[in-house]
């Protein structure tokens, strides 16, 4: 039976890194929410960077580039994280160049894996049904906050790893499963309520991003995939 394990954080991912397992990088408030949904409304290619110097350098050849730091825009660059700065037409059939506090640095971290796939809420059926019919071994990594724990990540990976084992033929042995697993059950009727003390709806709340945080949190909004491909993102191409 395939497994499911959850990372709490990119700077583990070495202890979990297995060859054949499909990584699903999950950064809900707000990076991997802004990443589905700008595939969702059109972008054709986003090439996750490290660093806003990397990103400038896109910037300097005349890509749109988005570039985040602790929730703010950085000054000069086109986009930040805000999933509603990619939902306009000026946005579609583009390439777009992003670097976000975590989010990217997540993907980064799990570069070695033979597949990466994007989840937030905004996708979370259609990547059960994916990962379902795939029927390898998964770990679902959370991008945290610099590198430590946060909760809404977890509870997306709780989502996942719970239906995964629940309705289909999946097992873990990973206790970040079943607790992942478990803090999603007491979270799920009112998500948004669940992490009122949480330390990122907080930070996002100061700057009013209350809005966001609501988007980022309703289930199934978008229903695609992006998939890492030869080191930029491109849409899974669903059968
Ligand atoms: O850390 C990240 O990658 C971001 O999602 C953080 S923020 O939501 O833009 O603050």
């Amino acid at each position: 039976m395939p497994e499911v394990e959850v990372c709490f954080s990119p700077n583990v991912y070495p202890l979990f890194h297995k060859d054949d397992a499909i990584v699903v990088v999950i950064d809900v408030l707000r990076a991997t929410s802004a990443i589905t949904t700008a595939f969702y409304n059109g972008v054709a290619q986003m090439i996750p960077v490290a660093t806003v110097e990397e990103a400038l350098e896109y910037k300097k050849k005349g890509f749109i580039v988005a570039a985040e730091r602790n929730g703010e825009v950085v000054p000069g660059f086109d986009l930040g994280n805000s999933p509603f700065g990619y939902m306009s037409k000026k946005v579609a059939g583009k390439t777009i160049a992003i670097t976000t506090t975590n989010g990217t640095q997540a993907i980064k971290a799990a570069e070695k894996a033979k597949r990466i796939l994007i989840g937030s809420f905004l996708n979370l059926d259609v990547m059960i049904d994916y990962l379902r019919a795939e029927k390898k071994d998964v770990l679902l990594l959370c991008a945290g906050w610099k590198n430590k724990f946060n909760l809404e990540d977890t509870l997306y990976a709780g989502a996942i790893a719970d239906a995964l084992i629940s309705k289909y033929e999946f097992t873990t042995s990973c206790d970040s499963a079943i607790a992942a697993g478990q803090l999603y059950h007491l979270a799920k009727h009112d998500l948004y309520e669940f992490l009122s003390r949480s330390s990122h709806r907080n930070r996002l709340s100061k700057l009013n991003l209350d809005r966001d945080i609501k988007y980022c949190l309703t289930p199934n909004q978008c229903p695609v995939i992006p998939v890492m491909e030869k080191g930029s993102l491109t849409k899974l191409q669903l059968a």
